[in-house]
């Protein structure tokens, strides 16, 4: 189904899924209750005062009867539940390649970091025919961020990453929506989305470039805060490398195992002691309240970036 009547532009590769699905369910409901409406207003003519309809005892029970009308609704909404659910998992699980962009919500606005360390405010611009990956977080209250071009949103939450991905399918400009009431300017938390071709969108990524890529500034936090003095190779401390461990399952003091994603590392820089490495001494300070959101967002990248080098963390 395109655009909606024009009021939904249709811009991302599952849209037209997600509104056929929304298209059967609305005509399942709209059988439903035109076939109950029907019946009312006919048995209300009917059995009307004065008519000569029968009104002896109801037949007391029908097999058939009760069988269909078990089964069918049965049947119509398990297929709209695995038709359902099958989309839902498609939309929370970013494919791979994704690219990777930050969204820092606060009120009232939303701030981006491109992994090429370019920032924007209140606007994201993306290239066309690529999977996105937001990885989002908010400085303050709840938020929500809603594209409805590209029918996703997804709550931001302060103290935790939350994601959502999508692939624009049609160049353009759609607008960018906060859908969680989150104060005095909540209505003028909106923005838009900027879709390129590729090559504009990488002639943009010139035409703004950053202090450096989101790993560099990541690494400058890094040795600001002395992150180094411990993780460094030279580091006469017991702390663990970092180089290698994003994508892997890190194996904790108590036992457990945990995958190494964005989420465990902010919570190993915020909350060191909540999960402690496995053989290593519980003595990483807590740096809540030292970093702000972004800061530690380009940290994440720089340890992300050490993955894909082959020596230890500096
Ligand atoms: C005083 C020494 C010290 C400092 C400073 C320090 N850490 Fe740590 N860090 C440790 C130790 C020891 C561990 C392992 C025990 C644990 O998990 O708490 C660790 C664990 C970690 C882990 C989990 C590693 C894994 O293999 O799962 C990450 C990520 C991390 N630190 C990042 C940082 C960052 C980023 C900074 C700077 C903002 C920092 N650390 C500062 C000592 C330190
Ligand atoms: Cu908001």
């Amino acid at each position: 189904m395109s655009d909606l009547a024009g009021y939904f532009p249709d811009a991302s590769i599952m849209a037209g899924r997600i509104d056929a699905l929304l298209l059967a369910l609305t005509l399942v409901s709209v059988l439903v209750v035109g076939g109950i409406m029907a019946v009312i207003v006919w048995f209300a003519f009917r059995y009307r005062r004065g008519s000569p309809a029968a009104r002896g005892p109801a037949p007391s029970r029908s097999r058939t009867l009760e069988v269909v009308w078990i089964t069918v609704p049965l049947v119509v909404f398990l297929i709209i539940f695995v038709w359902a659910a099958m989309l839902y998992l498609e939309l929370r699980s970013p494919p791979a390649d994704a690219l990777a962009i930050n969204v820092v919500a606060k009120q009232w606005m939303w701030k981006v970091q491109h992994p090429g360390g370019q920032r924007e405010i209140n606007e994201l611009h993306v290239p066309v025919g690529r999977p996105i990956k937001l990885v989002m977080t908010s400085q303050d209250v709840i938020h929500s961020l809603f594209v409805p071009a590209f029918r996703v949103k997804q709550d931001v939450l302060p103290g935790r990453y939350t994601t959502l991905w999508f692939e624009p399918s049609r160049e353009g400009e759609y607008p960018l929506l906060c859908a969680e009431f989150c104060g005095t300017d909540h209505s003028g938390m909106t923005g838009r989305v900027v879709v390129m071709a590729p090559q504009d969108y990488d002639q943009w990524l010139e035409r703004n470039p950053g202090a450096g890529t989101l790993a560099q500034q990541g690494e400058v936090v890094y040795r600001r805060h002395g992150c180094s003095g411990c993780h460094g190779e030279s580091a006469t401390v017991h702390a663990p490398g970092l180089a290698g461990i994003y994508g892997r399952r890190a194996s904790l003091e108590d036992g457990g195992t945990v995958m190494v994603d964005e989420g465990y590392i902010r919570d190993s820089i915020l909350r060191p002691a909540s999960e402690v490495v496995a053989g290593y001494p519980p003595i990483m300070p807590s740096y809540q309240g030292q970093l702000d959101e972004e800061e530690i967002l380009a940290l994440v990248a720089y340890i992300r970036s050490l993955a894909d080098r082959e020596e230890a963390a500096p």
